[in-house]
């Protein structure tokens, strides 16, 4: 066999052997056998030095020229396995995002959160900031500093859980008021969202509700300020053609006092079971804070005055959603609970 026959053998053979690889490995071996130092192609060339010059210039060319069209199909090679390798790759890790999850229900604001969310929304588009105090309070904060002393009769009022250190579980949000007094000088506004307890339980009460406190401080503010405020707040909740009246009352820590009574939602005031024949239905109470407050935490009543008040967050939520047991509201019953879900 001539030298060109040798060389146009090998060309076909490193095709085949070519077309045949089926991993990286293999691919190397190829190359080795027939381009490394002691392959194939090196081999064959050994004798080249023996032929006459014209024809050692011809084969070198065609040597060439092969050695060229092997690495050629080699590099094709190793682009080929290289995409198989990730294809297969691809393949093998794929993430099927469209199987169902496990866990896929989508959840919903709870509608007391809901409401408290929006009343606290309304207060802070009128200058209002958020105060929070603590569930668990001194009894001095929940009742003493709110003149309310040991020995009167409003502490039966509000029937309290006591701890054993002494201290208890707050029956409203009114400590945080004077949290917030003894920490800050007036001008203040805030209010306080959070939960409160008493011993209380029936269609109406229960042992765990939440309240929303609204405390403003400086100087001449008035029963007036505190109707309007009011006012504008009832109105954004039930809307501008709800009814409002206030009704003398009586709280310790304020003087007056008064509750606030809207017209009933569920009959229109013209008297149903809600109402109790009435056509009213109480949602706060409130007042001017009391001067025996302000001298307890510090702050001059001759100098400033201010007003309270606070409203049941359930109340509220129950007269939106036409609710007439608060427990169902804590039942973490899912068919009720998904009744909320999109409404805010
Ligand atoms: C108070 O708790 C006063 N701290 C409110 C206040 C603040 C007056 C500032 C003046 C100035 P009262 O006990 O009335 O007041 O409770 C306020 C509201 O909480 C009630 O109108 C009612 O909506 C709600 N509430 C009272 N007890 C319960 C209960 N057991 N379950 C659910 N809601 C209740």
């Amino acid at each position: 066999m001539s030298l060109k026959e040798e060389l146009t053998a090998l060309k076909e053979e490193a095709l085949k052997k070519i077309s045949e690889i089926s991993s990286s490995e293999s691919l190397e071996r190829i190359r080795v056998e027939f381009l490394g130092k002691k392959g194939k192609l090196k081999n064959i060339l050994k004798t080249l030095g023996k032929l006459e010059p014209e024809q050692r210039k011809e084969i070198g060319k065609l040597a060439n020229s092969i050695k060229e069209f092997i690495e050629e199909k080699l590099k094709e090679k190793e682009k080929q396995l290289k995409e198989k390798t990730l294809q297969e790759k691809l393949e093998k890790e794929r993430l099927d995002i469209t199987l169902p999850s496990f866990w896929h229900d989508i959840g919903a604001s709870h509608p007391v959160m809901s409401t408290l969310v929006e009343i606290s929304e309304i207060f802070l588009s009128m200058g209002f900031s958020i105060e929070e105090g603590p569930e668990v309070e001194y009894e001095e904060y929940n009742f003493d500093m709110l003149n309310i002393p040991k020995d009167h009769p409003a502490r039966d009022m509000q029937d309290t859980f006591f701890l054993n250190n002494g201290m208890l579980l707050r029956t409203h949000t009114s400590p945080v008021q004077i949290r917030t007094m003894l920490k800050n000088k007036p001008p203040i506004a805030i209010i306080a969202p959070g939960r409160v307890y008493r011993k209380d339980a029936d269609p109406t009460h229960s042992p765990m509700f939440h309240q929303i406190e609204g405390l403003m401080v400086d100087k001449d503010i008035t029963f007036k300020d505190l109707k309007g405020i009011l006012k504008i707040f009832l109105e954004n909740i039930f809307g501008k053609d709800i009814p409002i009246r206030f009704r003398p009352s009586y709280f310790p820590f304020t003087e007056p006092s008064a509750e606030v009574d809207i017209g009933c939602t569920v009959c229109g005031g013209k008297g149903c079971r809600v109402c109790k024949e009435t056509g009213w239905l109480e949602i706060l109470g409130c007042g001017m804070v009391d001067p025996n407050v302000f001298e307890a935490v510090g702050i001059d009543p001759d100098e400033y005055s201010g007003f309270a008040f606070g409203l049941g967050i359930e109340r509220i939520a129950m007269l939106r959603y036409q609710i007439t047991d608060i427990r169902i509201l804590f039942e973490n019953n899912m068919r009720f609970n998904q009744q909320f879900k999109g409404i805010r």
